[in-house]
């Protein structure tokens, strides 16, 4: 397993896109609140760490993952967004719910991202306890958040490339 053997959120900041000129979203789920939390803070420091304002972050937040498509849906129609991060923790427990929620928001952010041509970006834990979630939200294997805020510049600057490109045809 990658994670058993490297710390994901460490990456090479020098590579990643200047966020000033962007705009975010983030839906936070507030089931297991501690972890969502966590990665909440890891997001947000790092979108600020690459430039973005914070008045260009808007933050919601739902009941629990399953409604992060929604809300993002929602706040992609209030604000003009260059990305939305979607960040939740879904924990297994006894009964196979957590396989429904978690395909639910895959497909639901898979949806969003193809029919918007706009990156919403899956920052959701789908760990089978409370230890593993805490591992990877600010523990060992570092902290999830992070690595969504940093797909999240990197997609709204691929984005943003494209966009300025088609512009340049003069239609
Ligand atoms: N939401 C989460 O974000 N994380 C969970 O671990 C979680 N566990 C749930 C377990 C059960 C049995 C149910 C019914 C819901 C759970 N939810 C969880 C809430 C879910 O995402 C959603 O908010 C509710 O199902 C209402 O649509």
């Amino acid at each position: 397993m990658a994670s058993s053997s490297k710390n994901l959120s460490e990456y090479n900041e020098s590579n990643i896109p200047a966020a000033d000129n962007m705009n975010f979203g983030i839906v936070v789920a507030e089931w297991n609140a501690e972890i969502t939390h966590a990665l909440y803070d890891g997001c947000y420091d790092t979108l600020l760490k690459h430039g973005a304002k914070p008045e260009n972050i808007h933050t919601i937040q739902v009941p629990g993952s399953f409604e992060l498509p929604a809300g993002a849906r929602i706040l992609n129609g209030q604000k003009k967004l260059d990305a939305v991060i979607c960040l939740g923790c879904v924990i297994k427990g006894e009964t196979n719910h957590n396989e429904y929620i978690n395909q639910a928001v895959a497909s639901g952010l898979t949806n969003l991202s193809i029919a918007t041509g706009k990156p919403f970006i899956f920052g959701v834990l789908t760990p089978n306890n409370e230890q593993q979630a805490l591992d990877r939200a600010g523990g060992k294997y570092g902290n999830k958040g992070v690595e969504a805020a940093v797909t999240a510049i990197r997609m709204a600057a691929l984005k943003q490339s494209t966009t300025e490109g088609t512009k340049k045809i003069g239609f």
